[in-house]
């Protein structure tokens, strides 16, 4: 048996692992081993008593009343939105628009962007290793524009093909669209490097940086992202509320994607003027405490330092790739050399989801299935993964814990 590595010296994770209430349940009477980040993380108590003191203090609605209640769910909620402008580093606050998450902040954009920009004949570029929140919205838009997809394929190792994405790349192009980190493989894309060929061509880039944000520093003006949209619960938020960054100059000139309140200036039955970034994009009720709690779970990660996460959850990584490669069978769908705190497998002989049956009767819980990204499912000629998430609450006696339950499957399967 492999010694565990060194915890990071200077954050004491195990005390980190405290603060998550829900990791003292046990599932099928054993203590709960929660591999399944990469679907929804666990909360902190600091972000879930944040959304009790809402509920309990200050819940009113925001931008319309003149009594205190509400001007003070106002304050909370606008101070949610610029923990988030600091926390991916935008340039305006009004570049930082409220979504419910990262399918919705795509959404937006495809729909959004492509009814001001795209026409027949034009290309929308993306990976085979999207998320269908990365394809299906393009799909969508390009059905009612004439546009049309492409997609720069993946190798065996589960990395982006360079070269193809150079020759994909041209004057037909008009957005490109892509994940940061595959939520399927981890692999971490060079989006810098993508994003600056493409701007050399003048091709804005919309990054999807769900897998991202939960793992790695994102300042969204060094990467020069045109858009960068993630999820609320995926960082230790809550659920329904996410992010679409976005630069000022598209957002501007991109027509509202919901109309209703909040998003209008003056309304008359002949004819509507939008009101200014961000509330142009918000339109009705948004979800207060969701940006609240965002902004809590921020304080937290900011707390306990994204270098000293992404360190930690490294080492998570190297420690349970080399443990899980110990066990004869085990093919590992996602080698690249950049990747992120996941491991995708499959144990010969057997399906997915009898593995994941067999992991939960043993109290360890994995997501198995296509991750909601079949083309890559296709690519690899495979039905689905077992996959393996770790976040900062994880620690290397879960990761026995998922081996010893995988050592398991595979003598009751095979
Ligand atoms: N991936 C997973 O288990 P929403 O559902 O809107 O918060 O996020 C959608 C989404 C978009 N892009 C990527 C890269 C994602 O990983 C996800 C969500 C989860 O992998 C649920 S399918």
């Amino acid at each position: 048996m492999l010694n565990s590595p060194s915890q990071s010296q200077t954050v004491d994770f195990a005390k980190i692992r405290e603060d998550f209430p829900i990791l003292h349940r046990s599932v099928k009477g054993k203590p709960m081993v929660f591999l399944d980040s990469a679907a929804s993380s666990q909360k902190p108590k600091a972000v879930i008593d944040v959304l009790n003191q809402y509920y309990e203090n200050t819940n009113a609605n925001v931008h319309r009343g003149v009594y205190q209640l509400s001007q003070e769910a106002t304050d909370a909620f606008e101070a949610g939105r610029r923990k988030v402008q600091a926390f991916i580093n935008a340039r305006h606050e009004h570049e930082v628009i409220f979504v419910r998450g990262t399918t919705e902040g795509i959404n937006l954009v495809a729909s959004s962007f492509g009814r001001q920009f795209l026409q027949a004949g034009d290309e929308i570029l993306i990976s085979a290793m999207e998320h269908h929140s990365n394809i299906v919205p393009w799909q969508l838009i390009a059905g009612q524009t004439g546009a049309s997809l492409r997609v720069i394929p993946v190798s065996d190792t589960g990395e982006l093909d360079m070269e193809a994405f150079d020759s994909l790349l041209h004057e037909r192009t008009k957005i490109v669209a892509l994940t940061h980190v595959s939520n399927t493989m981890g692999t971490i894309n060079p989006v810098k490097t993508i994003i600056g060929k493409a701007h050399q061509k003048g091709i804005p880039v919309l990054i999807d940086g769900a897998q991202a944000i939960p793992h790695m520093e994102i300042d969204v003006q060094e990467l020069d992202a045109d858009f960068y949209v993630f999820s609320g619960h995926k960082m230790l938020g809550p659920t329904g509320i996410g992010i679409l960054y976005g630069k000022e100059k598209w957002l501007n000139q991109m027509p509202p994607y919901h109309g209703g309140g909040e998003m209008i200036k003056t309304v008359t039955f002949a004819e509507t003027t939008y009101a200014d970034l961000p509330h142009k994009f918000e339109a009705g009720t948004p979800d207060i405490s969701g940006a609240i709690g965002l902004g809590a779970a921020i304080d937290y990660i900011n707390a306990v330092g994204r270098d000293a996460i992404a360190a930690y959850e490294h080492q998570l990584l190297e420690y349970g790739t080399q443990k899980m490669l110990e066990i004869p069978g085990i093919r590992i769908i996602g080698t690249a050399e950049n990747k992120a705190s996941v491991i995708s497998f499959l144990l010969e002989g057997t399906h997915p989801f009898d593995v994941g049956t067999i992991l939960d009767q043993m109290g360890v819980a994995v997501r198995t299935g296509h991750h909601c990204t079949q083309p890559l499912m296709e690519r690899f000629e495979i039905p689905g993964t077992v996959r393996a998430s770790f976040a900062l609450y994880n620690n290397f006696e879960d990761i026995d814990r998922l081996v010893e339950a995988v050592q398991k499957a595979a003598t009751m399967l095979r």
